[in-house]
């Protein structure tokens, strides 16, 4: 199989007439604590094994394709017009010739990218990635972020990690067409973890990771002793993820780099990333652990540095290396997710200050209800909550069984689960209805321009609901007709969000309304 035939069969059924006039997708840049290091396959870039990332937030590319008047492509990175000739664009096109319907199909392909390009910052990653979900967009292929990470991988095999946010795996699968080969999202979040990203070079680099890793796999006389190494790592790191042991994640991913660097040192003609500058930067952070600091790094195929450290430490790993861009994946819990309407991640933002400036961000609503069975009729009641007088906003008011904010790289079924939990003391299973993009203004001049996620669960009829008394005053079962009919004669009651938000469980549950 080859590049073209794997995208046809991803795309089989789908239409490469264009449905909009441009399309538009941010994705982030990772960087992987277990590394991907050698191909069993260089025309599909399928991995010799299984690698780990975490995503960088709103550090990224954003991309907007749209079809090309003139007769040519047209591409530019951060406005500058690039020489189709270059290294850069000639890749890219070949990538993109894998997409036109015809050969007279041109793109004009502007990129953002606010990450040096080319110094080991994953910006091949980001930019795959970005330019398959710019494309997806603009034919209207509506795919999964699965599909895209088998098409990103085509690419370049680090974007297969790039259409999430967090901690995602790149499985590398056994398939000979490589179609169980792509990213998946884990589902544990870190909000204390920081990546520090300290850059001394950003110039391009000479050597291109791709053909550093195929002079590895073919050249390095202890190539052969990688893949054990990193099963041994990617272990450690699941387990350090899950169990949030920031020592095991650092050691890990730590030796997993200089592991990868090592085998990069016995190509032949070796492959030498480091400069002076990284390698006093490697003495300095062993000798500040030495010293107590709980401070590790990766390095990729470049001379810079990723720093792992903990969100205790930011002030001290800020006075230390005054440079350092500060990364946190996961945002705060204080923080809120940015997005476009249609769900697309675009960063992060203070929680209050997203209520402030009225910033359109992810939330969810979780309906939880119970049957009653009476006379032979099935009625649903549904679980209200009272929210606490002293909520930032709709105090008092009452609403569904719990709201709120998703945490970058959490997905909304796990951000639903934890906070059910926390306000409610509820173990419920959980089904996603839909979204829908709703704005109120308040008296206190916040707002909320939210895309809500609704979710909807069955109460057991056992678990004791308790309630978290600093987020809820009260409780209480209300049957559906009683809701819909409250909801019309008291508004001021209800918050603005239970309304719409119950119009998707009431068609859920075909409940008239
Ligand atoms: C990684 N790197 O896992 C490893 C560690 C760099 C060092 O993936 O040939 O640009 O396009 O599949 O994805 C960089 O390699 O290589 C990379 P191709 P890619 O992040």
């Amino acid at each position: 199989m080859n590049k073209k035939n794997s995208v046809d069969f991803i795309l089989k059924n789908r239409s490469t007439a264009v449905q909009q006039e441009r399309g538009t997708f941010f994705a982030p840049s990772n960087i992987a604590l277990g590394k991907y290091w050698g191909k069993r396959n260089t025309e599909l870039n399928l991995p010799v094994t299984s690698s780990l990332s975490v995503s960088l937030g709103g550090l990224g590319a954003k991309t907007t394709i749209s079809l090309s008047t003139k007769n040519s492509d047209q591409i530019s990175v951060n406005g500058a017009l690039m020489d189709l000739k270059s290294v850069f664009a000639v890749n890219l096109r070949n990538f993109l010739d894998l997409f036109r319907n015809n050969p007279t199909t041109y793109y004009q392909v502007e990129t953002e990218i606010n990450i040096p390009i080319g110094a080991g910052l994953a910006s091949s990653a980001c930019g795959y990635a970005a330019i398959v979900g710019a494309l997806n967009q603009l034919y209207g292929w509506d795919l999964s972020c699965a599909q895209m990470s088998l098409l990103g991988r085509l690419g370049s095999g680090s974007a297969s990690r790039s259409f999430w946010q967090g901690f995602v795996e790149w499985q590398a699968g056994v398939a000979e067409d490589g179609m169980d080969s792509l990213g998946v999202p884990l589902l544990e979040t870190w909000p204390e973890l920081r990546i520090g990203l300290v850059i001394f070079n950003a110039q391009q680099k000479s050597l291109s990771s791709r053909s550093a890793m195929q002079r590895t796999v073919l050249t390095s006389p202890f190539y052969a002793s990688w893949p054990a190494k990193q099963a041994a790592d990617m272990n450690c790191l699941r387990a350090a993820i899950q169990k949030r042991d920031f020592v095991e994640l650092g050691s890990a991913a730590e030796s997993n780099a200089l592991a990868m660097h090592a085998l990069m040192l016995t190509a032949s003609p070796p492959c030498v990333y480091s400069e002076p500058h990284t390698l006093a930067a490697m003495q300095k952070i062993w000798q500040l652990r030495q010293e107590g600091l709980s401070l590790y790094f990766t390095q990729d195929a470049g001379p810079n540095l990723k720093l792992l450290f903990l969100e205790k430490d930011l002030e001290m790993v800020k006075k230390l290396f005054p440079e350092i861009i500060i990364v946190a994946p996961f945002g705060d819990a204080e923080r809120v997710v940015l997005v476009d309407e249609q769900d697309q991640v675009i960063g992060t933002e203070e929680k209050l200050k997203a209520h402030q400036l009225a910033l359109l961000h992810r939330a969810f609503s979780v309906f939880v209800y119970r049957k009653k069975i009476t006379g032979g009729e099935t009625k649903f009641e549904f679980l209200l909550q009272q929210r606490h007088p002293d909520k930032y906003h709709c105090g008092g008011l009452w609403t569904n069984t719990c709201c709120s904010h998703p945490r970058l790289g959490e997905t909304v079924l796990a951000a639903a689960q934890r906070r059910l939990k926390e306000e409610m003391s509820l173990e419920v299973s959980l089904n996603q209805l839909g979204f829908f993009v709703y704005q109120a203004n308040f008296e206190n001049g916040l707002s909320e321009h939210e895309l809500d996620h609704v979710l909807l669960g069955e109460y057991d009829g056992v678990q004791p609901i308790v309630l978290n008394p600093t987020e809820v005053q009260a409780s209480c079962w209300v049957e559906s007709e009683a809701l819909q009919h409250a909801l019309s004669a008291h508004p001021e009651r209800y918050t603005p969000w239970l309304k719409p938000a119950f119009r998707l469980v009431l068609e859920e549950l075909c409940i008239k309304s």
